[in-house]
């Protein structure tokens, strides 16, 4: 990062991400006096915004994600970051620095949300706390559109921050990744804001073909809904090298489940799954995450006498490092749109076991990258287990297999290319 950006990132009160890394082309974006200025608050001040004539080419993106541990998060990071290897320049605003946030990476901004407190408010209200600081940001930094990850509250948010900048022309491009559409967002005290809002959004993605389906089932939603798969770097999930870190002592056999730990997850099932497999096949259950099943998982090990052989490692910084170390992945959710982790896992050619909900066969195909079940089939997914750590040759050529898929499949340079197709169809 140049000094001039730091220090301008500094005087914005702005945590600069990144820099280390070499940057690559420039973002193509028209030239206007504001668009050509050095980098850092460009100062155009509260109400002096003129309407833009025509909309030029989006080179200053503003990302909108939660922040935790949770998918959405981790691909809108990776998505950044991408794009700023590409030249743009990326300004992410939310209300934590996001988890996957943790290289130093040039062209990569953080603008914190932070909301007053009031002893009048029953609840901070960081919503409009998120939307101030969007028009904050898109006005110093004169940036081009918003791209906010999970509808709800973000869209609306959006949408506020996009009626403020008025006449400003602002696009706003919403991605739809989960619970958003199938939980929250269908609940009666957020239905009309999530359907209002995702019908004004310029642009609206879904991480599956089933999640596209369920949003304009669900809502009721006419606009265009394009269905943008998640991505995974196959260079940072790669298979397990030589590795000094164990999981296991050499002669058991490692399952692994990452999650949030939320009732949709269907944790008790992987721990019922182990239980079965663990009977015919010394083994260990890794469990990445944290979240509010967790309490009432880990008082399930125990009652099932489960305790030493199941590792509640929490939230952890460093899944390419993990998910190589497993023989098989759980994901036995009852809901899920994508299952993002299944994918790093195919791509370190771990064999997955899953459910067959949701967007998940989409990305795991059955008998081919792993196995799919019901979620309430638990015989049926023990034995899909147990006939991985059975025939080593079977379980290697699946994971081999599920590595080129994601590869092929889900690979980055793709996923960028068409969410730069849709940032670029809003000039
Ligand atoms: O929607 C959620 O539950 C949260 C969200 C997240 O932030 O982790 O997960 C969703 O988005 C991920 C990224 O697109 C998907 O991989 C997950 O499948 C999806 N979760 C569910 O649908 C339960």
């Amino acid at each position: 990062m140049s000094r001039t950006r730091l220090g301008a990132a500094r005087a914005g009160s702005v945590r600069a991400a990144g820099g280390g890394r070499g940057r690559t082309a420039a973002p193509e974006r028209s030239r206007t006096a504001a668009g050509d200025g050095p980098p850092g608050p460009r100062g155009r001040g509260r109400g002096r915004a003129a309407p833009s004539r025509r909309r030029r080419r989006p080179g200053r993106i503003g990302i909108t994600c939660y922040s935790h541990f949770g998918g959405s998060g981790v691909v809108a990071t990776e998505l950044g970051l991408a794009l700023a290897r590409r030249g743009y320049e990326v300004h992410f605003v939310a209300h934590r620095l996001p988890s996957r946030l943790r290289r130093f990476e040039a062209n990569v901004f953080f603008h914190e949300a932070v909301a007053a407190s009031y002893p009048v408010f029953d609840q901070t209200p960081l919503n409009l706390a998120l939307a101030t600081k969007m028009v904050e940001v898109v006005e110093n930094y004169d940036l081009d559109l918003l791209h906010v990850h999970y509808a709800m509250p973000f869209a609306a948010s959006a949408y506020l921050a996009r009626q403020l900048l008025l006449p400003r022309q602002l696009g706003v491009v919403t991605t739809l990744h989960g619970t958003d559409i199938t939980v929250v967002g269908v609940e009666p005290a957020f239905f009309r804001i999530t359907q209002f809002s995702i019908q004004s959004s310029d642009r609206v993605t879904a991480v599956s073909r089933f999640l596209k389906e369920r949003a304009e089932a669900t809502f009721g939603i006419t606009r265009e809904i394009e269905v943008i798969y998640n991505f995974v770097d196959p260079k940072l999930f790669a298979p397990r090298k030589r590795s000094t870190l164990r999981l296991a002592p050499p002669e058991s056999r490692v399952l692994m489940h990452a999650s949030n730990f939320r009732q949709v997850k269907n944790i008790p099932a992987v721990i019922q799954v182990f239980a079965e497999v663990r009977t015919r096949v010394p083994s260990k259950l890794v469990m990445i995450g944290d979240g509010p099943e967790k309490a009432a998982a880990e008082q399930l090990t125990r009652e099932l006498g489960l305790e030493r052989d199941v590792l509640f490692l929490g939230n952890q910084d460093c899944m390419e490092e993990l998910l190589p170390l497993a023989d098989v992945f759980l994901l036995p959710s009852s809901s899920e749109s994508f299952g993002l982790v299944a994918l790093e896992a195919m791509s370190a050619e771990v064999p997955v076991v899953a459910s067959n909900v949701g967007g998940l066969p989409e990305v795991v195909e059955h008998g081919v990258t792993g196995f799919l079940h019901d979620p309430g089939h638990i015989a049926g997914l023990v034995s899909s287990v147990l006939r991985l750590l059975g025939n080593e040759s079977l379980r290697r050529t699946m994971g081999r297999r599920a590595r080129r898929v994601a590869r092929e499949r889900f690979g980055t340079d793709e996923m960028v290319g068409r969410y730069i197709r849709v940032y670029e169809s809003l000039r």
